[in-house]
């Protein structure tokens, strides 16, 4: 079992320099297994803490392949390793955590304003991402010194 997560409870809008590690988190997603396998599924707003605008997913990733790299300003994520394994870097300007993911039935949330990086995918890793907005470029922040350089003009 991964760390058990509160529940959405709306108040989990943050400001991006506000932020840290400690916020990212583990949710445990229901798995629901029979002699036939295991299913998992996630909903908008409850087992997921914010509205789903968007899902995409990782795959044929080469070995020693490094993905991320950056930080969002509004985005919030949810990653699930749905096969295979990888490592995710985080880190708030001023901390880093590092979260192994090899659970189909484990996701990881980040909230808006951690640079993160992902590395370690084992051969044939699939990853999921559900994400709280749409695809913006203009969203991202791909230059560490000025990610942390914001961070830090916290109030
Ligand atoms: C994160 C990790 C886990 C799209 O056209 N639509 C999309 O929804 C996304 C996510 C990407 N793209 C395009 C933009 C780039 O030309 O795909 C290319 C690679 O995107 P990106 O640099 O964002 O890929 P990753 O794997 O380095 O990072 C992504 C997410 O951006 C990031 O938030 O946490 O996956």
């Amino acid at each position: 079992m991964c760390e058990i997560s509160k529940h959405f409870d709306g108040t989990n809008s943050r400001r991006f320099d506000l932020t840290s590690v400690t916020d990212c988190r583990l949710i445990d997603l229901p798995r629901i297994t029979s002699h036939q396998g295991s299913l998992t599924a996630v909903e908008s707003k409850t087992t997921i803490p914010f509205g789903i605008a968007r899902v995409y997913y990782l795959y044929d990733i080469p070995g020693g392949a490094t993905r991320g790299g950056h930080a969002h300003v509004e985005l919030e994520q949810v990653l699930v390793s749905v096969l295979g394994a990888c490592e995710v870097i985080l880190d708030d300007g001023g901390r880093t955590k590092s979260v192994r993911l090899d659970r189909a039935s484990c996701g990881l949330y980040i909230p808006q304003g951690i640079w993160r990086e992902m590395n370690k995918f084992t051969s044939g890793a699939v990853c999921v991402v559900l994400a709280s907005t749409p695809y913006r470029s203009t969203d991202y922040i791909r230059n560490y010194a000025s990610f942390v350089e914001q961070k830090q003009q916290a109030t």
